[in-house]
This record gives C-alpha cells, sequence and structure tokens, in this order.
C-alpha cells in the first residue's frame, strides 16, 4: 500500500493557495477528484507576501504556492503532490499504472513545469513590462513567437 504512514480514517487535507496560481489550481482538480468536498484550503496572499512569512516557510521553505499540508505532513511542488494524490488515491486514469502511459504523462508534466511554464511566464512579463515601461499598447510578437516555439515540440 502506498505511504502507509500517511494513512487516517479520514484524510485531513489543506491547500495553501492563491488565486492567480494555475499550479495551484492544477492540485485542487486533483483534490476534487480524489477526496471531493473533503478538502480545506487556506489563501496565501502572495501579493502581500504572506508566501514569505515565517509561518508560511515552515509549510514550504521555497516560500511558494501551492503546498498541502496532508494529515499533518506538509507537502510542496505542484507535479510532485499531484503524483503523491493520484497514486494515494488510485486515479489510475489520470496517472497510469502501465509503465510506458505512466512514462508520457510524467514527460508531459515535467515539460510543462521545466519548459512551457517558464516560457510563456518570461514572455508574459515581457509583455507586461513593455507595456508598462513604454504606456503603448502591448507588442503580442513576441508572445506569439514564443508560442510558436513551443507547440510543435508538444505535438
Ligand atoms: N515549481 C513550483 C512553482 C510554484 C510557483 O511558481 N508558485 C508561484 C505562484 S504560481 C509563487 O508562489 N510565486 C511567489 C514567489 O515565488 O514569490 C510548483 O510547481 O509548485
Amino acid at each position: 500500500m502506498f505511504a502507509p504512514h500517511l494513512l487516517e480514517e479520514e484524510d485531513d487535507v489543506t491547500i495553501y493557495l492563491h488565486g492567480v496560481s494555475n499550479v495551484a489550481r492544477a492540485v485542487k482538480t486533483i483534490l476534487n477528484q480524489s477526496i471531493p468536498g473533503k478538502w480545506k484550503s487556506k489563501n496565501i496572499d502572495i501579493f502581500k507576501g504572506e508566501n514569505k512569512s515565517e509561518e508560511y516557510l515552515k509549510i514550504n521553505q521555497m516560500g511558494q504556492v501551492p503546498a498541502i499540508s496532508f494529515n499533518g505532513h506538509t507537502m510542496n511542488e505542484s507535479n510532485a503532490i499531484m503524483r503523491f494524490l493520484c497514486q494515494n488515491y488510485k486515479l489510475n486514469n489520470l496517472y497510469p499504472t502501465d509503465l510506458a502511459h505512466r512514462h508520457r504523462v510524467d514527460t508531459l508534466m515535467d515539460l510543462q513545469g521545466n519548459m512551457v511554464r517558464p516560457q510563456l511566464l518570461g514572455a508574459a512579463r515581457k509583455l507586461a513590462f513593455g507595456q508598462i515601461f513604454s504606456g503603448n499598447k502591448p507588442s503580442y510578437e513576441f508572445w506569439n513567437s514564443t508560442l510558436a516555439e513551443i507547440k510543435p515540440k508538444l505535438e
């Protein structure tokens, strides 16, 4: 049985999140598949720096959302949390037990975390800052070229 030391009669799960966080939303989606209606959430206002507070750094020393508390154990890194939840709650349709299929899912998750997300965040920041400093309408050229670069790699 997976992680037997984490098992309780009824799991006590809290997710720490913020509305702007796409990776927190991904974990929420998996929680809804795992224990719908049975998890709690706590908003961490990253715009007010709550993610860098002494209290929150004890939950996630990287000072980022999401994190979860699972029966008193804290866990971070969205992909690692989602893999844990899928295995713990046997969501085999989302995280296949067949190793070749699982490898495909892992590949896409790693590409999302290591390549797609950083590139899109970089492009979005460039777009926003360009507009703030020039006062002009943003140019979508860089955004579109980033998308064009990423897309074929995922096909
Ligand atoms: N690799 C991390 C990334 C988490 C992340 O970048 N979180 C952002 C919100 S989407 C955050 O907390 N930013 C605040 C900061 O880094 O100060 C994961 O997948 O959990």
